[in-house]
């Protein structure tokens, strides 16, 4: 049993000088003055929650949670009708999903502050958040995978988002009724690669590259002058089925698996993609409508990486790679293998060397695999215990957080020299320097999201909160400024200066007149009630402080009932809210000029108070109504009235 006892070991644990680690000018440099904004956004992955955060940096605070995988009753996202077909896969309707890492889109390698990407984890998708509204504004599944860990990573350009499954499958379009221990032979590792169209974001799945079932844990794309190449990290090279913790930590290296995409483009155009039946969702919002899409895909074009040689290389890693980081020259090449006492540095030039003199070491079901040496730039050595991930600051450094060893290490990336070293609290996974992923990092801060805050926040039973570290990085030590917590888990971040995202055209309220949703009322004369059938259509408006129509007699039991609400307000920051009694979901939040439903089917007779859930003016309490429910034989006609008139002759 050596090595549970060995394996045992790689648990947190605690640095001595916890609490002692801030000094005293810290908390002037996290403080933002009451009605100051912050300097950073900082978008952080809700892990198991399923959405994304946007905090302030350097003062921590939060400014909103944008709901992506899971549904949010706050903002009515997966409980209006308009927004449902969101949350659709091939599976129906999923409520929920593990988000680990946010991506923000960059043009010419720097940040552009047009999208931000985020990747469900669980049933494989990636989205696509507008970040001119803070609103997912599309979603696409993934086929042929499961578990999209390594994801949802981006070219330069944008020209791609690229995702690997974590758990290989058997492809969707082969027998999947196999023997689990049939892995080896059955079972495949797919990488996604999504086009993102250049002006509105559209994505698709382009092509997918079928590779030997592994598990890819994470990746990044080339940037300069390895901009074409994309790298992912692989573990499970043992190609075990269960107690991985043991059976997929044997080898002493596993591999970091280098993609030429420009060749497989290459490829695509020769013809040499197969068509594959499968199904997977795509999911638009459409901005005009105020109104998802849903959709389902049959075919996807997949290259197959062992027939086409020259497409994948196998870089050896010791061991059981995580993260794969590219510093922003695109030179450097880092793999963070958890079990590992040294962080290997690859260089892009050599492995280019290496691969046009075949200096192979035979290989790997199917694939070409690279001598470590030849591919190696050098080691940083005796750095900590379980190196996760790297960030950059773009002044030659490289910070790589230690999960076992509770710590952030600064090292120097020309003489792989260890720099500075800081305790984190604890168990750090992520960092994020803002713009640390991209060619033109703004090294002023670090963000450490640490899995573990046991002592560091008052108790609140036996979930404790999650949490990130700031530290300032401007000088040559880094001093931890502020501890604050996060909404669910953090995995990856990412930040940017604010004044991109400012800047970049924020909307601040919908038009009215450009108001497309098929049962938007644009005017007080415009609100009605239509029956059809059982089906009651309420075209209702809100402005302050008041909905038309308030009262709605002739509703019956057995029917369905449409709350069409358009908010008609055309001021910054006016939402009104709508929620009823009994409604089986949750409430709507409109936004100025939109349209939102809610579907209410109503299971009594009796007397349903509706009100506006927002505190939107000084009369908002009084923004109220009512509505009858009769019994199905009633004879109530079906009336709406707003100070007792009827906002329109009953039809
Ligand atoms: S993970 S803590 Cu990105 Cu899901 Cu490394
Ligand atoms: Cu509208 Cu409160």
């Amino acid at each position: 049993m050596a090595f549970i006892a060995f394996l045992s070991t790689f648990v947190a644990c605690k640095p001595k000088n916890a609490g002692t680690a801030v000094s005293g000018d810290a908390a002037g440099k996290a403080y933002v003055a009451p009605g100051k904004y912050d300097e950073f956004y900082n978008f952080v992955s809700g892990g198991f929650s399923g959405q994304m955060s946007a905090y302030g940096l350097p003062s921590g605070r939060l400014l909103r949670v944008i709901p992506v995988f899971s549904v949010d009753p706050e903002k009515g996202w997966g409980y209006s009708e308009e927004t449902k077909p969101m949350l659709m896969t091939s599976h129906g309707f999923v409520p929920w999903d593990d988000l680990h890492h946010p991506e923000l889109s960059q043009t010419n390698g720097e940040i552009d502050g047009r999208w931000v990407f985020g990747n469900a984890n669980n049933t494989p998708r990636v989205a696509r958040i507008d970040l001119k509204t803070f609103r997912t504004a599309e979603i696409i599944e993934l086929p042929n995978s499961g578990g999209n860990h390594s994801s949802p990573f981006i070219t330069e350009n944008t020209e791609y988002v690229v995702a690997g499954t974590r758990f290989s499958v058997p492809a969707d379009n082969v027998n999947g009724d196999v023997p689990i221990s049939s892995y080896k032979e059955n079972f495949k590792g797919h990488l996604s690669f999504i086009s993102v169209d250049k002006t509105s974001g559209a994505m698709d799945v382009a092509f997918q590259i079928q590779c030997p079932g592994v598990n890819f844990d994470l990746s990044h794309a080339g940037k300069g002058k390895s901009h074409g190449w994309f790298f992912f990290s692989c573990y499970n090279t043992e190609q075990a089925n269960t107690l991985l913790e043991v059976n997929a930590s044997q080898k002493d290296k596993d591999f970091i698996m280098a993609v030429n995409w420009k060749k497989a483009e290459e490829y695509l155009k020769a013809g040499k993609g197969k068509k594959v039946a499968v199904k997977y969702a795509h999911n638009v919002y459409n901005e005009e409508t105020h109104s998802a899409s849903h959709e389902i895909r049959n075919q996807v074009t997949v290259l197959d990486a062992k027939e086409l040689k020259d497409l994948c290389y196998m870089i050896p890693c010791p061991k059981s790679p995580h993260g794969c980081d590219v510093d922003p020259s695109g030179e450097y090449i880092v793999g963070s293998g958890k079990l590992a006492a040294l962080i290997p540095v690859f260089s892009f030039d050599k492995l280019q060397k290496a691969i046009a003199e075949k200096n192979f070491d035979g290989e790997y079901d199917g694939i070409s695999v690279v001598k470590y040496e030849a591919a190696l730039y050098g080691e940083v050595k005796k750095p900590g215990l379980g190196p996760l991930h790297t960030e950059f600051d773009g002044k030659g450094n490289a910070y790589t957080s230690f999960f076992v060893s509770s710590e952030v290490v600064k090292w120097n990336i020309k003489d792989l020299k260890v720099v500075d070293r800081v305790p984190t609290y604890y168990s750090v996974g992520h960092l994020c320097v803002p713009g640390g992923d991209s060619k033109k990092p703004y090294p002023k801060y670090l963000i450490a999201y640490n899995k573990i805050t046991k002592d560091r926040y008052l108790p609140t039973g036996p979930e404790l909160s999650q949490s990130a570290q700031l530290y300032d990085i401007s000088g040559d030590k880094m001093q931890l400024i502020l501890d604050f917590p996060t909404i669910g888990e953090p995995h990856y971040a990412q930040a940017v200066p604010a004044d991109i995202i400012r800047n970049n055209g924020q909307v601040k309220i919908f038009k009215i007149d450009e108001n497309k949703h098929p049962y938007a009322a644009k005017g007080e004369g415009e609100s009605k009630v239509v029956r059809q059938g059982n089906k009651v259509h309420v075209y209702m408006t809100a402005v302050r402080s008041h909905f038309s129509p308030d009262n709605i007699e002739g509703i019956r039991m057995g029917d369905e009932v449409y709350f069409h609400v358009t908010n008609l307000e055309q001021d910054w920051d006016v939402p009104h809210g709508f929620g009823i009694k009994g409604a089986n979901n949750a409430e709507l939040l409109i936004m100025p000029g939109e349209t939102t439903t809610l579907k209410w089917t109503p299971d009594r007779v009796g007397m349903f108070p509706m009100y506006c859930t927002d505190f939107c003016s000084a009369l908002h309490q009084e923004m109220q109504g009512y509505v009858r429910v009769s019994p199905s034989s009633s004879k109530v006609p079906l009336s709406f009235t707003l100070g007792g008139n009827s906002t329109q002759p009953v039809k």
